[in-house]
């Protein structure tokens, strides 16, 4: 399973007045934080409160930071396509671009970034007209999203799909059909692309929300999820993510296993 931690976030209070006076130290802290937790990737996103003009020095800046505090690649997350080449240009390593919809606009200005600068990159099932209900059209738009990255000679082994998690108490009916779209998205190519969900998305505005969204990542492991941007610091959920792997037999067993999945 691969860890993305999702704390370096301008969505959260800390961050979001770090970024607006320039502190180094939350994000610092957070990243060490993460990494030691487990994180493989940490995702860096600027967040809806900083304005559009001012993403790419800030994301730029949130990548110079994070890498500075720790030897990790980033998940580089803005709507300004500047700010996600600001952010590449910045980074050391094999970073993640998230995200490109499957419209045509997006996908032509972030795809020949992922092939430049040899990152992968997360596909969303959406388009202009928003996200689909059901699995077939999520998939449709995936499909739409691997052609073109073919088309850009990406390698499908350095594309993510994401089916995008809704609030489980306004979209309740919506869970079993990322569940499937996450089973299917791997018929689509060969090699098959990988698949990613933000999973805090499920739980938002919900009580008892880390029971959420740990029963949400057990279940969509079962279905083939390989990644997710997620609470690194959640041990119980960890530990589930841990033993799910065990149970589907994509991990060895030792009577130790809690322990050699969080040093990893
Ligand atoms: N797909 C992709 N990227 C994503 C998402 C996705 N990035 C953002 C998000 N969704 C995943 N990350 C988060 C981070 C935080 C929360 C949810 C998802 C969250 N935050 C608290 C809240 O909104 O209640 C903030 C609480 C606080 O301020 O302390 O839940 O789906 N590709």
């Amino acid at each position: 399973m691969i860890l993305i931690g999702e704390r370096i976030n301008g969505m959260f209070k800390d961050i979001r007045e770090a970024i607006q006076v320039k502190n180094a130290g939350p994000i610092e802290d957070w990243a060490r934080k993460q990494a030691e937790a487990g994180a493989h990737y940490l995702d860096i996103s600027t967040g809806p409160a900083t304005p559009a003009e001012e993403q790419p020095e800030v994301l730029r800046w949130m990548v110079e930071t994070a890498q500075g505090a720790v030897d990790l690649p980033c998940c580089l997350d803005s709507v300004n396509p500047d700010a996600i080449k600001a952010g590449l240009a910045a980074h050391r390593g094999k970073a993640i671009i998230n995200s490109t919809s499957a419209d045509q606009d997006r996908m032509d200005m972030l795809l020949p970034l992922a092939a430049e600068y040899q990152a992968a990159i997360i596909g969303l099932s959406m388009n202009e007209q928003g996200v689909p209900k059901d699995a077939n059209d999520r998939l449709a738009l995936a499909m739409e999203i691997v052609a073109n990255a073919d088309a850009h000679g990406l390698s499908t082994a350095d594309l993510y799909i994401d089916p995008l998690v809704l609030p489980v108490n306004v979209a309740q009916e919506d869970v079993i059909e990322v569940f499937e779209t996450l089973r299917q998205v791997k018929l689509l190519a060969s090699p098959p692309p990988l698949t990613v969900v933000g999973l805090s998305n499920v739980s938002q505005r919900c009580p008892d929300r880390p029971l959420i969204n740990r029963t949400f990542l057990v279940m969509a492991m079962a279905c083939g999820l390989d990644a997710a941007i997620l609470d690194v610091n959640d041990e119980p959920l960890l530990d589930a993510a841990a033993t799910a792997g065990i149970l589907l037999n994509r991990e060895v067993y030792c009577d130790s296993y809690l322990k050699v999945f969080r040093k990893r």
